[in-house]
Formats: structure tokens, C-alpha cells, sequence
């Protein structure tokens, strides 16, 4: 029956208890538009290798979930249109021999399985505005609840209801800790109107939180909240006055449901005339550096 299937470099690095980082294929085969999605698949890869560090970027392919990829493997995330796969598409696919590209969810599962302790993803998927009635709600959320992985985002899209996100994380037990800041990031923005608990100045000392999860027994992510430096954040008010119009154009046009959010984020990168995408770019770059380096501390300590 299906198993996972590690490339031989992920396989030597944690068999080695070298540091490994997880990336996901959902941001690539929905999250970027073509060709720089690839591009960006492949940058994420080699920053990581650069700094010894090894990449494990996860899909499924032909019905195998893969925990690294080679060369045609990263080009199928980029260019084929594959299904987006939550953590329950995967025993389908899997039976199936079909292909899919993992979301947060997915990829943390997968990942973890696979004993992999760090992933970086862009932003993490959150509880949606109008959940209250609509019940959309990620996977990314209750799947972290029993996934033991640390997560790096740049917080959460301001598309979401951040508030209600929060409050999800606080009541699943996951850890949320900002990373030189207590105030929540949205993505784009370095800042959202919520604060966090705790924050930690270093990964030394995210790896240290980590470890004391493990002592205590608990099987939860944990999500560091790490926000874009500010020389490389979008200009805030550009920011608003692009969200405002792509909310206002939604609700003329009569967007409801799951269409809501790919409409939102097709508009936002139209209406800033691809600024948004370049500090997408931006963000998810510095939270791999940053995930290689928890992970560097975290493969320092066993
Ligand atoms: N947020 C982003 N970009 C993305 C996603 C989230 O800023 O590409 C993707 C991630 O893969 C995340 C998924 O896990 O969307 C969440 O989708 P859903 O809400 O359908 O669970
Ligand atoms: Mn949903």
C-alpha cells in the first residue's frame, strides 16, 4: 500500500539528523502565478541548500506522497494543474495513483510522518470572514492541532478573519509565537490590530520552545509568526485602498462562497499591478531562511 516516498537527500539528512526543511506545493501550483512560481520553487530550494540545509518539498505524484522532490517533480507542481490537497484528498489521490499539490495541511501531515520538525510556508490558512455562517474554516487549523511541526508564516492574509483565526489557534492548543514581535503580522503588512502572548528574539530559542512541547508531551504545531522586514513590506495604504476595491467588487459581483477568496487575490495582484505578488515573493523567501535557520537549531540539539 502506499507509503512515502523520501528523495534520497531528504532520507540521508534526517537518517544523518541533519536539518531538513518542509516546503509546500500548493503555494507553487496555486498561490504564484506561472512562470515565477516556478522560479520561486526552485529559489526556496537552492537559499535552503545554500545554507546546508536540505529542502523536502512535498506532493503527490501518480498516487506516491513524495517528501522531496527531483527536477521533474518541481516542474509538475509549477506547470502541470494538479488538485489542491488538503490532508483529505490524500487517501483518495493515494488510491487513486492521482496527483495533487499540498496545502499547509497536507504538507504538515506528510512532513511529520516523514519526522521532518520545520516547514515554511507564505501564509498559513485561516478561519474566513462570513465563517459564522459559512463554517469555511482551513484544514490548515484543526490539521496543526495534531501535528507535531513548526510552522513559519508571515501570519495571515487580511482576506481572513484574523481575529477568529486566533481564537481557533488558542482553542486547539497550538502555540503561537511571534518572532521579534508580539503584534500578529497580515502577510503583506508586518502588523495586524492583534497581539500575540509571547514572541522570541532567535530560532535557538524557538528550538528551545520546541523541545519543551516535546517534554511536556504535546502533539500540536506550533506556529512561529514571522514578519516581513520592513524595507520589503507592502506600502500600507496602497494595502487598504486595493482590499477595499476587491471587497467592494466581490460583493457587486455577487462572489459567494470558495470563489470568494481566489477572486480576492486574482484582483489584489491586478489592482497593484503585481506589487503584491513581489512582496508575496518577498515574505515566503525570508520565512525559508528563517525556518532553515530554526532548523539548523533544532538538528543542533539532538
Ligand atoms: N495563503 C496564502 N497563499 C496560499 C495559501 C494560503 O497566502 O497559497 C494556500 C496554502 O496552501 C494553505 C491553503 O494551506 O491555501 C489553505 O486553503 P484552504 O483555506 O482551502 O484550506
Ligand atoms: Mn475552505
Amino acid at each position: 500500500m502506499t507509503s512515502l516516498l523520501l528523495s534520497d537527500e531528504v532520507a540521508a539528512a534526517l537518517a544523518e539528523h541533519r536539518p531538513v526543511v518542509a516546503l509546500e506545493s500548493t503555494i507553487i501550483s496555486h498561490g504564484l502565478p506561472r512562470p515565477r512560481n516556478h522560479e520561486a520553487a526552485l529559489e526556496f530550494e537552492s537559499m535552503l541548500r545554500e545554507t546546508g540545509v536540505t529542502p523536502a518539498t512535498v506532493a503527490v505524484l501518480d498516487g506516491a506522497p513524495r517528501i522531496g522532490l527531483d527536477t521533474e517533480g518541481v516542474r509538475r507542481i509549477a506547470d502541470d494543474d494538479l488538485a489542491k490537497a488538503s490532508v483529505r484528498d490524500l487517501p483518495i489521490l493515494a488510491a487513486r495513483g492521482a496527483s495533487g499539490a499540498t496545502t499547509v495541511a497536507a504538507t504538515a501531515h506528510l512532513a511529520a510522518m516523514a519526522g521532518i520538525r520545520v516547514f515554511a510556508t507564505g501564509g498559513l490558512g485561516g478561519v474566513h470572514r462570513g465563517a459564522s455562517e459559512t463554517f469555511d474554516e482551513s484544514a490548515d487549523l484543526s490539521t496543526l492541532a495534531v501535528t507535531p511541526i513548526t510552522v513559519v508564516s508571515a501570519g495571515v492574509k487580511s482576506v481572513l478573519d484574523i481575529a477568529a483565526t486566533l481564537e481557533r489557534l488558542e482553542t486547539y492548543s497550538v502555540p503561537v509565537i511571534g518572532l521579534g514581535t508580539t503584534v500578529f503580522p497580515s502577510f503583506w503588512l508586518r502588523e495586524s490590530a492583534y497581539t500575540l502572548d509571547w514572541a522570541v528574539d532567535s530560532p535557538e530559542q524557538v528550538a528551545d520552545v520546541m523541545a519543551a512541547h516535546d517534554a511536556l508531551g504535546h502533539r500540536q504545531g506550533i506556529v512561529v509568526a514571522n514578519p516581513i522586514p520592513a524595507d520589503q513590506a507592502w506600502d500600507r495604504e496602497e494595502h487598504d485602498r486595493v482590499l477595499a476595491t476587491a471587497f467592494a467588487e466581490a460583493d457587486a459581483q455577487g462572489i459567494r462562497g470558495k470563489a470568494v477568496t481566489p477572486f480576492l487575490l486574482g484582483r489584489i495582484v491586478e489592482l497593484s499591478e503585481g506589487r503584491s505578488l513581489e512582496v508575496n515573493l518577498d515574505l515566503a523567501r525570508n520565512n525559508v531562511r528563517v525556518a532553515g535557520r530554526i532548523a539548523a537549531a533544532w538538528a543542533a540539539r539532538a
